[in-house]
């Protein structure tokens, strides 16, 4: 992996597969974006493993090697209908399934003394509000979960927290829908097409690249 000569760089990871999936969308949707050049920021792909610990291993050293400005990490929901921007990162692991490494963590801290929580610094409001414009369905997504996916997502806001050489990067994450493959795999889950998926996280970072502000509309749930 060499470094992209862009002034501003965006890095977009995706997951491996896991729970014996053959295939991850979040990879999909990220390797798809690769090399992808949006308000001269220039996107480079990084696939995580499912697996506690060692995916934050990885994360470092793609942000120590692409130096981005813009950080997107996506990962599978198996059971949403839209593109899910995250609210919210808990400092909590609990996991329901074993990682691709065996490793099932039971209320564990993702780092031991860190804050409870992060928030996502993407314009989430602005995101959803553009993506359906741009007919993607999306939604607000209040909880990530508590698996490898939010263990990635609080590192990650951790990092561009503390971490004086981030500290003028965004980041969040974003939860995306089973592709239609695995729907007709699985039966009865919700589903979305790739080329939908693509088109939703090009309209995501080019309003995470353009919209300082995010806006004031609603995107809370009652339960
Ligand atoms: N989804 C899982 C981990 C990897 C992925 O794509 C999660 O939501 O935690």
């Amino acid at each position: 992996m060499t470094r992209r000569e862009s002034d501003r760089r965006i890095l977009v990871t995706g997951f491996e597969p896991f729970e014996r999936d053959t295939v991850n969308p979040s990879w999909e949707v990220a390797r798809a974006l690769d090399g992808w050049v949006c308000e001269g920021a220039e996107a480079q792909a990084v696939q995580l493993p499912c697996a506690f610990g060692r995916a934050i291993e990885v994360l470092d050293g793609a942000l120590a090697e692409c130096r981005p400005t813009l950080v997107v990490a996506l990962g599978l929901a198996g059971t949403r209908l839209e593109i899910t921007p995250e609210r919210v990162a808990i400092n909590v692991d609990d996991a329901r399934i074993a990682d691709n490494a065996g490793g099932q963590p039971i209320d564990q801290p993702v780092i031991a003394g860190a804050p409870a929580a992060y928030f996502s610094t993407l314009p989430i409001k602005a995101i959803v509000r553009d993506m359906r414009a741009a007919g993607v369905p999306a939604s607000v997504s209040n909880t990530a979960g508590t698996f490898v996916c939010n263990h990635v997502f609080f590192a990650l806001m951790h990092r561009l927290a503390t971490r004086p050489e981030l500290a003028s990067a965004r980041g969040g994450f974003v939860h995306l829908p089973c592709l239609p493959e695995q729907a007709a795999r699985l039966a009865g889950v919700p589903s979305m097409a790739l080329a939908t998926q693509v088109e939703g996280l090009r309209t995501l970072l080019r309003t995470a690249l353009t919209v300082r502000q995010d806006v004031r509309e609603t995107g809370g749930q009652l339960h």
